[in-house]
């Protein structure tokens, strides 16, 4: 630890440009005068990158001499937006970076807008992800976040004539000059084969996996800094790649494109992110990802502990690794493995430092989407890992005969082999019995988590359900994205929120003062000038800054109810026009989100969206009062322009169905309001908040479960309500959609007929809400408080506040 390190880079105006430009001149190999815009975003990232390296190589060894305990965060997704501006605010170097590209004749701007989103991840799971990287090097807690370097993130959503058209993302394109390739971190994983008894030379037999099919998993590393750069952590993404780049023998014979298949089907498994977030791949090339990225940090982790502590009956003294959902489950057979075959530990000690080391959490209840694998695939794929699952299965249902004394029915709820309809594995039970705590993300969902997927195992380990409300970093989602905002509050309440974001209740006294509200009232409407602006660019539609920005950007999905906001459209459509003599406030509802390509009810609700904003936005009869805009390729950058600018944050999933929700936090720290339903985070934002603040509508989860269980029928809700019959009837009838009128009559069909996510049924008190809305903002004064109380309660929603909890109640680390 004692060896030299070089003098950290200054970090003055001259120091900068001096850098940037020899990076542009000697690491890309550009003349400034000939240099594009995207080598100056290179040479600059190159430039701040290097004002990290001393602290990221500090936080390292910093960790190996004090031997603290690492966590290790395992995610199929990071959903990490661009990087750039993360960095340099957490190390307070905008301004002499500004600075410095400016004499250069650059302007920082544009190379920020620049930077290719990195979306390695599908929407709350891996944004969730994010935020807590950087919350935990904020927190000084040594961490790791593993997960996979996919060539291709999220797709690019366009519109084709309002249909979603999905496109490959490309943000490698132009190189990553973030990451760094560690060839001499790479792992064999292996694939396929047989389990062979062996004989140790002291006569006891073990297992050996003796796979077919190999591969090698490289690592990619990427600095995540704190605020203040109070810890460098490391982001490491595995790539695949083949073990022999060519098979010769079969290039000399002639068969050229053959030569390479080995390369292809290795580069395969991390080529693409699965683009659905509530439904299983269910395709082997999945399991195969989980299997790669969770074999090859396992391999990581164990080297590491064994470098520094020798055996492994301290793992869980000294690392934590948190499974982000089912995606890593297979960790817990692969330890099993490592620990048993490949290092002799007796089956019963490797099962306590199983649980020990690993923590599970859950971000959905959604039975669909509860992953299970076919027993025939694992035992292909993965067959020493079935063995393993085999015996863990035994040892529990063991217990659960006669430990708990369980009933039939009972043990098969346990089971971690589901027997219904071909016999498949249940991932969320493996994570689960392979962990010593589990957790949800909200409270509502981990009391649900209890009463519903996990009750009979909860029963079984009643110690184990916690919950852990998610959170949003405070950095990127208030003082990044909203630098007015946080301007404002720091000169009213001073600057202590930056550093202890529950200091924002301070601005609660002001919430009433007109001159606040005021100059609260004039940098909500910069950002809704901003945004007015990038709908003109994009979409050539004029909306207007004075209008309500009432926004709902998410996933697209049933659930979410997007359908709910759209049919309140078309009955305010009908309002607006049968009533021209009422006094309307104009409004503007702005929608983005991706739909999983496969879905076809969700990418019909896009295009629904279309057609309806493509007639009421020109329809002279409305005047302008009510315009819709589907902004397009909805990624973490646009949410960054939007959220800011956003009026209205529309959070009206159907009640018990959103685990949590983080969106709706981000809007609460801009100074939107919420119009929501009890669901997720919502009921905990409700309660902070406090019910003034906050405009609640809708059944309640049990009310859903009731109506749901008694099977009643949707029809009458629909019958009692003209408003909803008229909407309805003029969506199913065509009137959107001339060119082809019966598009949406099966859409609007099932809400007659089933209904499952109560948009009938919860219509008329969305819409009483809705106004309730409109009554609000006639009421600038009652308004702008209630705006500026939600932004002071937002505290509690902090992704540093979850770290915390996570740090003290399941890793059993210190944080700063
Ligand atoms: O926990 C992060 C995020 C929650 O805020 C959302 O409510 C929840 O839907 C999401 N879950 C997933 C996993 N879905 N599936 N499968 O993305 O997690």
């Amino acid at each position: 630890y004692d060896a030299p390190t070089p003098e950290p880079r200054a970090t003055t105006v001259e120091a900068l440009q001096a850098q940037i430009l020899e990076k542009l001149t000697y690491s890309i190999g550009k003349d400034p005068i000939v240099a594009r815009p995207h080598d100056w975003l290179a040479a600059t990232i190159y430039a701040v990158r290097d004002r990290i390296m001393d602290r990221w190589m500090e936080s390292s060894r910093e960790t190996w001499r004090t031997s603290n305990k690492r966590v290790y965060y395992l995610s199929l997704e990071f959903l990490i937006g661009r990087l750039m501006r993360d960095a340099m605010s957490n190390v307070q170097l905008m301004e002499p970076v500004q600075q410095a590209l400016k004499n250069l004749n650059v302007d920082l701007g544009d190379l920020i807008n620049m930077e290719p989103d990195a979306a390695l991840g599908n929407g709350g799971l891996g944004r969730l992800a994010a935020c807590f990287l950087e919350s935990m090097s904020t927190l000084k807690i040594p961490a790791y976040g593993y997960g996979i370097r996919y060539v291709h993130g999220l797709f690019r959503q366009e519109m084709s004539e309002g249909w979603q058209v999905e496109l490959p993302e490309e943000w490698l394109a132009h190189g990553n000059p973030w990451e760094f390739e560690r060839r001499e971190s790479a792992y064999e994983v292996g694939f396929g084969g047989h389990v062979e008894p062996v004989t140790d030379p002291d006569g006891l037999i073990r297992q050996e996996w003796r796979p077919n099919d190999h591969l090698l998993a490289v690592a990619y590393d990427t600095p995540i800094v704190g605020w203040r750069g109070a810890r460098v952590n490391t982001l490491r993404l595995w790539s695949a790649q083949p073990i022999d780049p060519i098979l010769l023998d079969k290039f000399n014979s002639g068969d050229h494109i053959g030569a390479l298949e080995e390369s292809a089907r290795a580069e395969a498994i991390t080529r693409v992110l699965y683009p659905a977030d509530s439904t299983p791949a269910g395709q082997e090339l999945r399991l195969r990802q989980e299997f790669f990225f969770s074999s090859a940090s396992l391999q990581d982790i164990v080297r590491r502990h064994i470098q520094q502590y020798g055996d492994l009956t301290s793992l869980p003294d000294k690392v934590a690794i948190q499974l982000n959902d089912t995606h890593p489950a297979i960790s817990v057979a692969e330890l099993m493995r490592i620990l048993v075959d490949d290092n002799g530990m007796k089956w019963a000690d490797a099962w306590k430092v199983t649980k020990g080391t690993f923590g599970y959490t859950n971000h959905t209840l959604l039975p669909e989407a509860l992953e299970s694998w076919p027993v025939a695939l694992l035992e292909r794929l993965l067959p020493r890992h079935m063995q393993i699952i085999y015996q863990i299965n035994a040892d529990i249902l063991g217990e659960a005969r006669n430990r708990a004394k369980f009933t039939d029915q009972q043990i098969a709820n346990v089971s971690l082999i589901d027997e219904h309809g071909g016999r498949r594995v249940r991932m969320g039970q493996l994570a689960f019995v392979g962990s010593h705590s589990i957790n949800g993300v909200s409270a509502l969902h981990t009391e649900l988590m209890k009463q519903t997927v996990f009750a009979d195992l909860h029963k079984l380990y009643p110690e184990r359900i916690n919950n852990k409300t998610n959170g949003i970093t405070p950095r990127r989602w208030l003082m990044q994205c909203n630098p007015g905002l946080t301007r404002l509050i720091s000169d009213r309440i001073g600057p202590a929120f930056l550093d202890d974001i529950e200091k924002l209740r301070g601005l609660e006294a002001h919430a009433d003062d007109p001159g606040f509200q005021s100059q609260f009232a004039a940098v909500k409407r910069a950002n809704k000038e901003r945004l007015a602006r990038l709908i003109k660019d994009r979409m050539n539609i004029t909306v207007s800054p004075e209008a309500l920005f009432d926004v709902q950007i998410k996933r697209i999905h049933e659930y979410k109810r997007q359908l709910l906001n759209i049919i309140q459209a078309v009955a305010l459509y009908d309002e607006i026009r049968a009533h021209p003599e009422r006094d309307w406030m104009p409004r503007v509802k702005i929608f983005a989100g991706k739909a999983a390509p496969s879905y076809w009810n969700a990418k019909l609700i896009i295009k629904l969206i279309n057609d309806v904003a493509r007639v009421i936005n020109n329809d002279p009869a409305v005047r302008g009062l009510l315009k819709v805009v589907f902004l397009p390729n909805y990624n973490v950058s646009l949410a960054e322009v939007i959220v800011p600018a956003a009026d209205l944050s529309e959070q009206i999933s159907t009640a018990g169905m959103e685990a949590s929700g983080t969106g709706n936090m981000k809007f609460m720290a801009n100074g939107a309001i919420t119009i929501g339903t009890m669901d997720g985070a919502n009921v905990e934002m409700h309660k902070e908040v406090g019910a003034d603040n906050i405009v609640i509508f809708g059944l309640s989860t049990e009310e859903v479960e009731d109506k749901r269980s008694r099977n009643e029928v949707p029809r009458t809700a629909i019958d009692s309500s003209p408003r909803l019959s008229e909407a309805l009837e003029s969506i199913a009838s065509g009137v959107f959609s001339p060119d082809d009128p019966h598009r949406y009559r099966d859409l609007i069909g099932g809400l007659y007929d089933h209904d499952w996510f109560m948009v009938a049924r919860d219509f008329d008190s969305y819409w009483d809400a809705q106004m309730r809305v409109n009554a609000l903002w006639n009421n600038k004064p009652k308004w702008l408080g209630m705006a500026i109380r939600n932004t002071a309660a937002v505290g509690f929603f902090s992704s540093d506040r979850t770290i915390r909890q996570y740090a003290h109640d399941i890793w059993n680390v210190p944080t700063a």
